[in-house]
């Protein structure tokens, strides 16, 4: 197939040599107006690197795409969508694969013709350097329709999950956009305040800050009708911290590089959805106050 890809950071890197190594051709649409970029791509536990070298803005390239996936981060996922709008076909399928929730009713109004499927990733991925990717960790990738229109493209989890296995369908994308929403309020923003490896919330100092925060989470997923327990979303963020636990969370890359971090789209969509309910969270409103204090006073 015939891929566009919006946004090269680690995560689009990692599905850019993923797909590419299956012989689709990857066309990457950037930021940076170079219009090529040669990326190292090492799979998980292999030795061997793989470079490839993709052709970037190509304004024709996205206008031949069979479909588009965007992999900026949430707050950049409208200006990606209006950069590419005049060069985009409305029979065009886009996915949008981002950390935290919150972008789909403005996505939809910018896309109001396109096919749209959102994806929500637990694989992991490190940037060893700005040419460099490397596949840190297998998890799952979920796929689904929130337009009638994306309904009809199911097979593209097909295509994802032989590049990336495993990756599957999923008829209420929101679902697992909320297991992974409450992994990510937990892990992330306590990885990047401490900066450390996820493992090091395994220690017993954390269990009453993440059994608060789960518990918060729950009754907020419990009232938007995703029923879930405390007890439920301590499990499987301590199943992740086991199973990530050599690795930096995006959050803590974003603190350590001084980058903007997806706290609004994570922690912020929690609170904000509480409001709606008229829950408190008290526990996960600190942690968003501390992560905007450390964003606030960057060098
Ligand atoms: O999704 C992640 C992230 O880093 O953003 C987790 C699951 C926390 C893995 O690091």
């Amino acid at each position: 197939m015939k891929i566009t890809l919006v946004g090269a950071g680690a995560i689009g890197s990692l599905w850019a040599g993923a797909l590419a190594r299956q012989g689709h051709a990857i066309h990457l649409w950037r930021r940076q107006t170079d219009t090529a970029f040669t990326l190292q791509w090492q799979g998980l536990d292999a030795p061997d690197t793989d470079t490839f070298t993709f052709c970037c803005n190509q304004p024709e390239r996205l206008t031949s795409s069979d479909v588009i996936l965007i992999t900026v981060k949430a707050f950049q996922v409208l200006e990606a969508i209006q950069s590419i709008a005049p060069w985009l076909r409305t029979a065009t399928p886009v996915i949008v694969m981002h950390n935290g929730m919150g972008t789909e009713n403005e996505v939809l109004q910018l896309l109001p013709d396109n096919p749209v499927l959102y994806a929500t990733t637990s694989q992991a991925a490190l940037r060893v350097d700005h040419q460099s990717v490397r596949h840190t960790g297998v998890g799952p990738t979920w796929l689904g329709a929130v337009n009638r229109a994306g309904e009809q493209w199911q097979s593209l989890a097909g295509v994802l999950n032989t590049a990336l296995a495993p990756c599957q369908w999923h008829e209420d994308i929101h679902a697992p956009q909320w297991q992974k929403l409450a992994i990510n309020c937990a892990i992330n923003p306590l990885t990047a305040i401490h900066q450390c490896r996820n493992g090091y919330l395994a220690a017993p100092d954390f269990t009453a800050e993440l059994t608060d925060i789960c518990r918060e989470v729950a009754a907020v997923m419990t009232a938007a009708g995703h029923t879930t327990s405390s007890e439920e979303l301590v499990q499987r963020t301590l199943t992740v911290i086991q199973a990530t636990a050599a690795n930096y969370s995006s959050m803590q890359q974003d603190v350590a590089n001084q980058r903007p971090t997806e706290i609004d789209a994570i922690t912020g969509f929690l609170i904000e959805q509480a409001h709606h309910f008229q829950l408190a969270t008290p526990a996960n409103f600190a942690l968003w106050q501390q992560i905007k204090h450390l964003e606030q006073n960057y060098g």
